[in-house]
């Protein structure tokens, strides 16, 4: 028996664990890390059986290719010599940009997608980059990045020192948490209260995390934007804006508010006038308060208008950038911050004509992109990590689509709905066997902390890293062949990092020799050694040996404001009315009078899910985890249902099991995503498959600004069965 500590892989809380392993390997226990100076020893039911995902006999071992509809295991050299010649031929074909690549939303834990998913599409050549972003968290990057020029300058709620918090639209009871990277979420929620501040939850049900706050409003699907220019219109009406505030834009967002008073807006969302100005003045009275809007405001119609208007919010109340309110964490190592200001639509997507927004395009017209014939038509794809069959909206579109490629490569440990259409999938490693540092999450920490773990188990021989498999990926992608080394790409960037760093004025490193700094790297791999670098070149001077010296993590301290190191708007002021949201007004205003949807359709998560791939692990489906429609009493007698319905929208129809409560207003219907498992792929998914509540969302329908999916407030109608 040993112990070892890692942090979880899982979700955005980055939790740290304490795991026990017999001397086969085999993980006997998963606890939380006491010790852990950030997460306590935290630990949910998904990090607990981490050992049980691991050892899952239905993860692929080796790699797969497939020829028509037989799948051979072959070795790794033939897998990337059937990976260089389809991509070859595509490209000598059709050119780059016939080709795509698709990243999920597992790129956001791993070290491997931190590192090498730029490089991979600077290699691929193409502008058809697709990710979960867009069925995401897209809106608050644009949103951040015209009112901060940095779409990754996302401030977090201050949750261990604010005395009030308005949350729309995020259940942190089950998700626990996102942008806002904060283990034990609930406890912190708990203590909030406990110190008497005060916790107010928007969301058209009443979730676990409702439960726990001071006062639920229910809300109509879709409406946040409007509920949040009641609150800024209350604002500027009773003149409770902070003195002093230091931003461009002030009077226009007054103009812009004038017309979404409370009384405008309240039967729309539902929320009475009274309520939306009450909560204007509890927000400005509060001696600290954060606004909080999660993936029910951004995967929404109006997505973006909600995600800057809460921030609009945080500013007029002065709260940005102060202990208490939202607040810029400060990590060990930041990856792509921008020295130039924010903007979208640097290109547009070939067939719908959407604005590019951060390189990407929107994942609602990836099946548009394959499907159209022309210059540009893509017809080969590289997904890393993510499963858009089940993922994306109109999902179903996207599985025929995928039958029509004419090469696809998929990064992914299984078989499943999206990889059966490769022509060869490449399985990474284990957790146990893969290092883990958290680029992409600490940056929205709650209080700035770093951690990094290395492999608790080590390589298995012939099997490569997920980075190495990256590397590879991207060496050939780039022309230089499935022999090429890839830690050639390693040295490569490692030189550009260290010479750019070494001209910086003011870096740690100014004027030395990027050769001496280089033979002083550390780690036992390239990624190890990019570690390093960031982490010296980095704001606390920690290095790779620093943090293995601390297997708990290193907690360093609370947030500090910081607001003018981050600001990168032409401006160099904050922009309260930035003109590409101030546009989509219009279209919000157009919406006002427009008569709403009788019947309307939200997602949701449950804690021992995690969208499409832990439901292959025994202890972690069932019970209340499971695809059923939550529809409120009312409706099912107003309907006639019984038992099952026939639920359709615009895009698909579905024959969904009811679960009546009245945890849901009148008027809308919940389905979570991530079912819908295709047969005999994986035993224990597919027994329990459920139905891809992506067949019914709309890929035609998304928020404009950031061209993010619609997931939440789809128009249905319901039948009985
Ligand atoms: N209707 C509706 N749809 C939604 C949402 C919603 O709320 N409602 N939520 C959206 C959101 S927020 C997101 S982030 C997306 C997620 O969308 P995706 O990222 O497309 O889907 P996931 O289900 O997360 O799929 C993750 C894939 O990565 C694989 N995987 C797991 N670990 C690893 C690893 O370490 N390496 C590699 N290479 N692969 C790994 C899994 O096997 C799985 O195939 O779904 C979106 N879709
Ligand atoms: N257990 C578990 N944890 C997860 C995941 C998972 O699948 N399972 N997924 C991870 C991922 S990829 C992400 S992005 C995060 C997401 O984390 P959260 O943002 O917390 O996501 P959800 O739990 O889906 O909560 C969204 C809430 O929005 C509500 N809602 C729906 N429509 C509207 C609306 O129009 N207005 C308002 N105000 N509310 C609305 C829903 O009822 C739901 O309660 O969770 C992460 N953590
Ligand atoms: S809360 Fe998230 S990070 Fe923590 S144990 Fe659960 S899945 Fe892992
Ligand atoms: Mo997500």
């Amino acid at each position: 028996m040993r112990t070892a500590h890692r942090t979880c892989p899982l979700c955005e809380a980055v939790c740290g664990l304490r795991l026990t392993l017999d001397d086969t390997g085999h993980v006997t226990s998963v606890k939380g890390d006491p010790d852990d100076p950030f997460s306590r020893g935290f630990i949910c039911p998904k990090g607990a059986s981490l050992g049980r995902l691991d050892e899952d006999p239905d993860r692929l071992r080796a790699p797969m290719v497939r020829t028509g509809q037989a799948w051979a295991e072959v070795s790794w050299e033939e897998a990337f010599r059937v990976v260089e010649r389809g991509l070859t031929s595509v490209i000598e074909t059709h050119g780059r940009q016939s080709l795509a690549v698709y990243l999920g939303n597992p790129n956001a834990h791993s070290m491997a997608g931190a590192l090498y998913g730029a490089p991979l599409i600077r290699a691929l050549g193409t502008r058809n980059v697709f990710s979960a972003s867009t069925a995401d968290q897209m809106p608050k990057h644009v949103s951040c990045g015209l009112m901060f020029g940095d779409p990754l300058a996302i401030p977090v709620p201050d949750l261990d020192r604010t005395d009030y918090l308005l949350m729309l639209g995020a259940n942190p009871l089950e998700s626990n948490g996102s942008l806002c990277t904060a283990p034990d979420f609930p406890g912190r929620l708990k203590a909030l209260r406990a110190r008497g501040g005060r916790f107010v939850v928007v969301d058209p049900r009443r979730t676990r995390t409702a439960a726990l706050a001071d006062e639920h409003l229910f809300v109509r699907p879709g409406t946040d934007a409007y509920l949040l220019f009641g609150i800024v219109h209350t604002l500027f009406a009773e003149d409770l804006t902070s003195a002093g505030i230091e931003a461009e834009g002030l009077a226009e967002m007054r103009e812009l508010a004038a017309e979404f008073s409370p009384k405008a807006v309240a039967e729309l969302c539902g929320v009475p006038a009274e309520t939306v100005e009450r909560l204007a003045r509890e927000l400005a009275a509060a001696p600290t308060a954060a606004v909080y809007a999660r993936i029910g405001t951004c995967t929404a119609e109006f997505g973006t208008v909600a995600q800057w208007l809460v921030d609009v919010i945080n500013v007029l109340t002065g709260n940005l950038d102060r202990p208490g309110g939202v607040m810029f964490a400060k990590p060990a190592v930041e990856i792509g911050r921008r020295r130039k200001p924010y903007a979208t639509g640097r290109w547009h997507s070939r067939v719908r004509g959407l604005p590019e927004a951060n390189g990407e395009l929107p994942v609602a017209t990836l099946a548009d992109e394959i499907e159209t014939p022309g210059e540009g038509q893509v017809r080969a794809l590289v997904t890393v990590a993510g499963n858009p069959v089940l993922s994306a909206p109109n999902g179903t579109r996207l599985d025929r689509a995928f039958g029509g490629l004419e090469f696809m490569v998929c990064v992914d440990p299984y078989l499943n709905e999206t990889t059966r259409h490769a022509d060869v999938i490449l399985p990474p490693p284990p957790v146990m066997r893969t290092p883990h540092y958290d680029f992409a999450l600490l940056p929205f920490a709650v209080r700035n902390y770093t951690r990094f773990s290395p492999p608790v188990l080590p390589p298995e021989p012939d099997r490569p890293t997920e980075a190495e498999i990256l590397a590879r990926l991207t060496m050939i992608a780039s022309g230089q062949g499935a022999q090429a080394d890839p830690a050639l790409l390693d040295e490569l960037i490692i030189d550009q990092m260290l010479r750019r760093a070494v001209e910086t004025p003011g870096s740690p490193v100014e004027g030395r020799d990027p050769a001496e700094l280089r033979a002083g790297l550390q780690g036992g791999n390239g990624a190890e050694q990019r570690l390093d670098a960031m982490l010296k070149l980095g704001p606390y001077g920690l290095s790779l040996q620093a943090l293995l010296d601390a297997p708990h993590g290193i907690d360093l301290g609370p947030l500090r404001p910081r607001l003018a190191e981050v600001l990168c708007t032409a401006s160099g002021r904050v922009e309260l009315a930035p003109p590409q949201l101030v546009e989509d007004v219009v279209r919000l205003r157009g919406r006002l009078a427009a008569p709403p949807a009788e019947m309307v359709l939200i997602g949701r998560r449950h804690l021992r899910s995690n969208n499409s791939w832990l439901h292959n692990v025994g202890p972690l489906v069932g019970g209340s985890n499971r695809c059923t429609l939550q529809i409120n009493p009312q409706d099912v007698a107003r309907l006639g249902l019984d038992g099952h319905a026939v639920v359709r929208s615009a895009a698909g129809e579905l024959t969904v099991p009811l679960e009546p409560t009245d945890a849901i207003m009148p008027g809308v219907v919940s389905l979570p995503h991530g079912w819908g498992h295709a047969e005999s792929t994986q035993r224990v998914a597919s027994e329990h498959a459920g139905v891809s509540v992506n067949t019914l969302t709309d890929e035609s329908e998304i928020d404009v600004p950031s061209g993010n999916a619609v997931f939440n407030g789809v128009p249905v109608t319901l039948a009985p069965v």
